[in-house]
């Protein structure tokens, strides 16, 4: 019996060390791309990194996008219909989508690049240009965040944020030379956090120049904004353009935004205009030259 026992012991030291050792083969994370791990179950539903260089393979990814995933563009991608964000990533694991060049100029009608419905995304060191309409609209959802992500060339306002989206966090951000020919340059501001959008929403060290509109605009935006370091410059280019810096709300409005260490140099409208917003708007630290309208107006 007790050498039975010990053969017994052996054999299962034997079984648990092939357990493990199968479970930790390093070919599953050599490359980085997508793993399939069909006898794993316990692994089903670990976050996978993938590399797409096609809008097919973009639009796969995006949808079956879960936390944690990585979704990494290599190179340009053309896009012919909206990309659509409607998934959502966690408090704790977030989905990131990354890098290279998205050209909307495929998208027919009068369409946005990218919409984002859904929550806890990380969007960074992206580029997105060349949309019929906004270049990437934020809404509905919450808690994204964006980092060094360019939109330019597009033919209303590069980024925009309403319709409820909320506590959008947009930082080290550049939109420029977007322009809604169609309407004069009316409407193509660099960064739009206005009409319908939720609370928390800040942009931080951001830069918007040459758009046909304003570079910053929160009209009728009903939440607090905070706007931090960010830089607007040379905007209203378009013929119906306002081109203020910063327009800080609207009438009827009682809003108090904060601007804070901002710069507004050589806009066609104002550097920072309140537009008939009664609330107390802080711009602490925040200056400019050059304004054809003035560098502050309508500021309470
Ligand atoms: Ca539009
Ligand atoms: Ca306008
Ligand atoms: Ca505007």
């Amino acid at each position: 019996m007790k050498k039975n026992s010990g053969i017994l012991v052996l054999g299962m030291a034997i079984a648990l060390f092939g357990c493990k050792k199968d479970n930790t083969t390093m070919a599953d994370v050599a490359d980085g791309q997508s793993i399939v791990q069909p006898n794993k179950m316990e692994l089903a539903a670990a976050a996978v990194s993938a590399t797409v260089s096609t809008e097919a393979a973009l639009k796969t990814a995006i949808s079956n996008a879960q936390p944690g995933d990585v979704i990494t563009v290599s190179g340009t991608i053309y896009l012919t219909s909206t990309l659509q964000l409607l998934k959502s990533g966690t408090s704790s694991s977030k989905i990131n989508f990354t890098g290279g060049i998205l050209d909307c100029s495929g998208i027919s009608g009068a369409n946005w690049g990218v919409k984002v419905n859904g929550s806890y995304w990380n969007i960074t060191n992206m580029t997105i240009r060349n949309a019929p309409d906004c270049g990437i609209v934020f809404q509905t959802g919450g808690y994204n965040y964006v980092n060094k992500v360019t939109t330019h060339g597009n033919k209303d306002s590069g980024l925009q944020i309403y319709n409820g989206g909320h506590h959008n966090s947009i930082n080290n951000s550049t939109s420029y030379d977007n322009y809604d020919v169609a309407n004069g340059g009316e409407n193509a501001d660099g960064y739009a956090c206005k009409l319908s959008a939720g609370a928390g929403n800040q942009f931080n060290s951001c830069n918007a120049y040459h758009n046909s509109d304003d570079g910053w605009d929160l009209y009728g935006q009903p939440y607090t904004v905070v706007i931090n370091n960010c830089t607007a410059t040379n905007n209203g280019y378009g013929t119906n353009g306002d081109g203020n810096g910063f327009k800080l709300g609207s009438a009827g409005q009682n809003v108090p935004h904060t601007v804070t260490n901002c710069t507004a140099n050589n806009n066609k409208g104002s550097g920072y205009d309140g537009n008939g917003n009664a609330g107390h708007i802080t711009t602490t630290g925040s200056g400019g030259s050059g304004n054809v309208k003035g560098l502050f107006n309508r500021i309470n």
